[in-house]
């Protein structure tokens, strides 16, 4: 199985360091996708490893036009919404909030220390106005399946015979792998879908044998091809997030937390929030607590 699990292996296309900064209200953000020099991975547009911690967060904000995935690592976050629709996330819980033609909410700190990944998926312009939608899934609700030291999370998508009750607008598949030391996995991949891999800790080889280990903290952005080879050849676990999706093949004009596909949609989009319209009317009324 090692040589040739594939016809068209994965390939590592190219590999970046996703260093801290800061973000929203004193919080520090790792930006794998939607940094200068990774702008968009069609159909994903950004994707942060955050840290958060109070009096720290990010506090009142409006989305349009896409979808955010929020994965927590440790501690847990406080969502509010302009719709009142609220709760917190901890540890191994999934929020997928189609944000469609409007959200506005808060993402608080509720613990000490707080950390996740945040992942933003495009919408195709037949999407982007349709009305909010979150699918929230605590840990125990996301399937997880096992085989010779290679542990999945099926968070969108389908991976060792399991399949996530997440539905995907845009086609994504969102797996997160822990493998043991000694460890090797083969996971197919719709041949299509752009895709790429996010270390969170502990160092693998991707894609053949013989490449370099890339250690955490690294995007991979991975060749077209029908599936990506793993290998954890050190004495540590390693734990990684593989990401993929359909592309849309569509402009983009973003604005911050608003993705269109013109300016002239972006700039109706900045009137719509400013005087509370075409979904953004709890703008006048609303502020979290
Ligand atoms: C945002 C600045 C921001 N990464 N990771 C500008 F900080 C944000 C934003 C986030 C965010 C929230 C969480 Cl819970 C985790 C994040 C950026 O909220 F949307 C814009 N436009
Ligand atoms: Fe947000």
């Amino acid at each position: 199985m090692s040589q040739s699990a594939f016809n068209t292996p994965r390939l590592i296309l190219k590999k970046v360091l996703a260093k801290s900064q800061h973000e929203g209200d004193g919080a520090v953000v790792r930006r794998g996708i939607g940094r200068s020099d990774l702008k968009n991975l069609d159909p994903f547009l950004m994707l942060d490893h955050f840290s958060v911690s109070p009096p720290g967060g990010f506090p009142d904000h409006p989305h349009r036009g896409f979808e955010t995935v929020t994965y927590m690592l440790e501690g847990g976050i406080t969502h509010q919404d302009f719709a009142g629709h609220k709760g917190t996330i901890r540890t191994g819980d999934v929020q997928w909030m189609t944000a469609g033609r409007g959200i506005i909410h808060s993402e608080m700190p509720a613990e000490a220390n707080n950390k996740g990944l945040q992942l933003w998926i495009n919408l195709s312009a037949k999407d982007k106005m349709i009305e909010p939608r979150y699918q929230e899934l605590p840990s125990e609700n996301i399937p997880k399946a096992e085989k010779d030291g290679v542990e999945v999370r099926v968070v969108a998508g389908e991976a060792m015979g399991v399949h996530s009750p997440v539905y995907t607008r845009t086609p994504t598949m969102f797996l997160v792998f822990s493998m043991m030391p000694g460890t090797e996995w083969h996971q197919i991949i719709p041949e299509s879908w752009n895709s790429f891999v996010y270390i969170i800790e502990g160092e693998g080889v991707f894609g053949c044998p013989n490449s370099p280990p890339t250690v955490a903290h690294h995007v991979l952005v991975l060749s077209l091809g029908d599936g990506l080879s793993v290998w954890n050849n050190s004495s540590k676990p390693l734990r990684f997030v593989l990401i993929g999706g359909e592309p849309i093949n569509e402009p983009v004009a973003q604005y911050g937390p608003f993705v269109m596909n013109t300016q002239s949609e972006i700039e109706k989009t900045i009137e719509d929030y400013q005087y509370g319209r075409n979904g953004f009317e709890m703008r006048k009324y609303w502020r979290s607590q």
